[in-house]
């Protein structure tokens, strides 16, 4: 049987561009996997604010990725759905947790950075734009996440990990 095939439009989103904007979803969506994983290991612990505080997160990096893939696709360009593999399981305690979902969020910040960076070089101000948004994001979530370890430190460990999980689930309430 004969298959039609719809003539694909010019699109101003660059080859460069899209390439960085499909690896960006790659991480995200490793990130959305791998807070999912920090999230199951704080319910298998007990620690039940701290488990829906990364289950929120997991689904925040979810939708992080599909405005990249909406933004891919309103361009009229191909959105990569990435694979994920690599999701780190084996967590030693909270605090190793903590620093580790800090040290993601830093890396993101340098990546949008980059990003941003490359789309003034190519001069596609309009992505650079788009990005924006991601920039303010970090921001904020590199806060919270460096709130979580003084929450963690402040309360000092082991007597208060109960209300260090419910002072840390509370971040969330604020969203
Ligand atoms: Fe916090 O990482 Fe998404 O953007």
């Amino acid at each position: 049987m004969k298959t039609t095939s719809v003539l694909r439009q010019k699109t101003s989103l660059q080859d460069s561009v899209l390439d960085i904007l499909n690896k960006q979803m790659a991480v995200e969506a490793h990130s959305s996997a791998t807070y999912l994983s920090m999230s199951a290991w704080c319910y298998s612990q007990g620690l039940r604010g701290c488990g829906e505080f990364f289950r929120k997160q997991a689904a925040e990096e979810r939708e992080h990725m599909m405005k990249i893939f909406n933004y891919i696709a309103d361009s009229g360009a191909l959105a990569i759905s990435p694979e994920i593999s690599k999701v780190e399981r084996g967590f030693e305690d909270l605090r190793s947790i903590l620093v580790m979902a800090l040290d993601q969020e830093i890396m993101i910040t340098e990546n949008f950075n980059k990003m941003s960076e490359h789309c003034q070089k190519v001069r596609d101000y309009q992505t650079a734009r788009f990005l924006q948004w991601y920039l303010d994001e970090q921001f904020e979530e590199e806060q919270q996440a460096r709130r979580c370890i003084e929450i963690f430190d402040l309360m000092n460990a082991k007597d208060a990990l109960f209300d260090i999980d419910r002072e840390i689930h509370d971040l969330k309430k604020k969203d």
